[in-house]
């Protein structure tokens, strides 16, 4: 349970031990805590390539280029992205900055990483490696059955707590929007709120039950926040990599909760699925609680 309160004041704060960022156009967008599980997304962006207005001076220099490509320019002075030599990234400052990749290979920094996998792009092996999580690669215990089963408790009690910490903090208006704070204004100001704290297994089993309907909106919320490259109701590796990427060397079901939410195993989470994880009812899942 303190693992999960450590990572809640860790995104609010915006010190989660991840790679920092690289790219400052991402820093200028997210205020911090506005959107937790966020904040470290532009880490993870593989598929978004953005061409913006192209300076006239130098082509390149605002043009973007996907995590682990570089700008170029052409025979004819246009811009192109290319694979990253890894050898250009800049050198860690810290074993924080270490990913993991599925490969089960330490890499410097996410730098490092994307620039490997440009260079196996359109191969099988590429295809396959992704970032797994933050921090050199590790022994990460087997996730037994029963522990599987608590994992959804913590996390949606957690997706509550973060919801009420961001509308409490939430002074310039600006964490969530208008929609979004109705409706956690309803959770916040519900006298029977379980407050956030070291709660045992069975409590939280028993607030589920008897405050069931605190938790549709927070699931419902967290689904929101992650699939949004591109927004359509199912969430990739990809856009679920901000979420799981920090939370996998402290939670060790991490990898098997998310397997296991991709029920029919096309390597998507559907809206449908991810709820289904989080013990939210068929009939209680509505997209347009993704407000
Ligand atoms: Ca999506
Ligand atoms: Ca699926």
């Amino acid at each position: 349970m303190r693992v999960w309160i450590v990572f809640l004041l860790c995104l609010a704060g915006k010190a989660l031990a991840a790679p920092a960022e690289e790219e400052p156009v991402i820093d200028e967008q997210v205020e911090v805590g506005s959107n937790p599980v966020q904040v470290e997304t532009g880490e993870f962006d593989e598929a978004i390539e953005v061409v913006e207005d192209v300076a006239a001076e130098n082509p390149c220099l605002n043009y973007h280029c996907k995590k682990g490509k570089v700008c170029e320019l052409d025979d004819n002075n246009e811009p192109l992205c290319v694979c990253q030599d890894p050898l250009t990234c800049p050198a860690p400052v810290g074993e924080f900055e270490h990913v993991c990749g599925t490969d089960n290979k330490t890499y410097d920094s996410s730098c490092h990483f994307f620039a490997t996998k440009c260079a196996l792009e359109g191969t099988k092996k590429g295809h396959k490696l992704h970032l797994d999580y933050i921090g050199p690669c590790k022994y990460i215990a087997p996730c037994l059955e029963n522990e599987l089963g608590e994992f959804p408790l913590r996390m949606r009690d957690w997706l509550k707590n973060v919801m009420v910490t961001l509308y409490e903090r939430d002074e310039d208006n600006n964490l969530l929007n208008e929609k979004q704070k109705l409706r956690v204004k309803k959770i916040f100001e519900n006298e029977k709120r379980l407050q956030a704290g070291d709660h045992s297994l069975d409590l939280l089993v028993l607030d589920f039950e008897k405050n069931y309907n605190m938790y549709v909106f927070p699931v419902h919320w967290q689904f929101g926040q992650l699939d949004q490259h591109p927004s359509d109701g199912f969430l990739s590796h990809t856009e679920l990599a901000p979420l799981r990427a920090p939370l996998i060397p402290m939670e060790h079901c991490t990898t098997s909760f998310f397997e296991a939410c991709d029920a029919d195993q096309d390597k998507y989470i559907a809206l449908e699925e991810w709820a289904n994880c989080f013990g939210i009812k068929e009939q209680d899942v509505d997209k347009d609680l993704i407000v």
